[in-house]
């Protein structure tokens, strides 16, 4: 039987491996929302870079650039990480470069996976489907803050599992705390996370429609999915 497991945050990847896996990256506050936004909304591809600097530099060669540090646009870039901003195909036909403080990181620290897929509560239906439908076993990466967990990625994390649990032999205790979480607080998601750390940063930023956002889900039946170095 093909199996599941649950990394809480990209600092314990190296006890995992990624190899042979088809690897679920999430960061729902919110990169991760943003790029199921924007690739719904007809992008053509995201690069995701680790650093404001290379981020830049695809700029000046002719992407928008899309940058976060902090839950703040950094001067000098086109958009910040707001989902709201790619809806209603604004932009359409665009290669957008992003950098953000955990979630493009995660995902290059993911790259020699099988397969490197995009996932948020905005698509989850999509993935967990695609998951089943695939031969490999999954790994979950959580991206969390700067090293540490966060709930809102375990939370999504412990939604996969629950779509995933008759298919899948769960790995480790990682998976079966993030289900037992996701069941406990998907009553209202919302009032669970709004003593989350994270949550707070961005009402800090008077982004709280932001945060809703992508709480909501199955909004878009489509899966981001990395080729070479772009999520198309
Ligand atoms: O850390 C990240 O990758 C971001 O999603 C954080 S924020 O929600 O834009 O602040």
């Amino acid at each position: 039987m093909r199996k599941v497991d649950v990394c809480l945050t990209p600092e314990l990847l190296h006890l995992y491996g990624v190899k042979n896996r088809v690897v679920v990256i999430v960061d729902i506050l919110r990169a991760t929302s943003c790029m199921t936004v924007a690739i719904a909304n007809g992008v053509e591809k995201i690069i995701p870079v680790a650093k404001l600097e290379e981020c830049q530099s695809l700029r000046q060669k002719g992407c928008v650039g899309a940058a976060e540090r902090d839950g703040k646009m950094p001067e000098g870039f086109d958009l910040g990480n707001s989902p709201l901003a790619y809806l209603n195909n604004a932009y359409a036909g665009k290669t957008i470069a992003m950098t953000t403080t955990n979630g493009t990181l995660a995902i290059s620290k993911s790259k020699d996976a099988e397969e490197v897929i995009i996932g948020s509560f905005l698509n989850k239906t999509a993935v967990i489907n695609y998951l089943i439908s695939q031969p490999n076993d999954v790994l979950i990466v959580c991206a969390g803050w700067k090293g540490k967990v966060n709930l809102e990625d375990t939370l999504f994390a412990g939604a996969v599992v629950e779509g995933l649990k008759d298919h899948f032999e769960i790995e480790n205790d990682a998976v079966i705390a993030s289900a037992t979480l996701y069941n406990y607080a998907k009553k209202d998601m919302l009032d669970y996370l709004s003593a989350c750390s994270h949550v707070k940063r961005l009402k800090n930023l008077h982004i709280q429609k932001d945060i809703e956002f992508c709480l909501r889900e199955d909004q878009f039946n489509v899966i981001p999915v990395l080729k070479e170095d772009a999520l198309v």
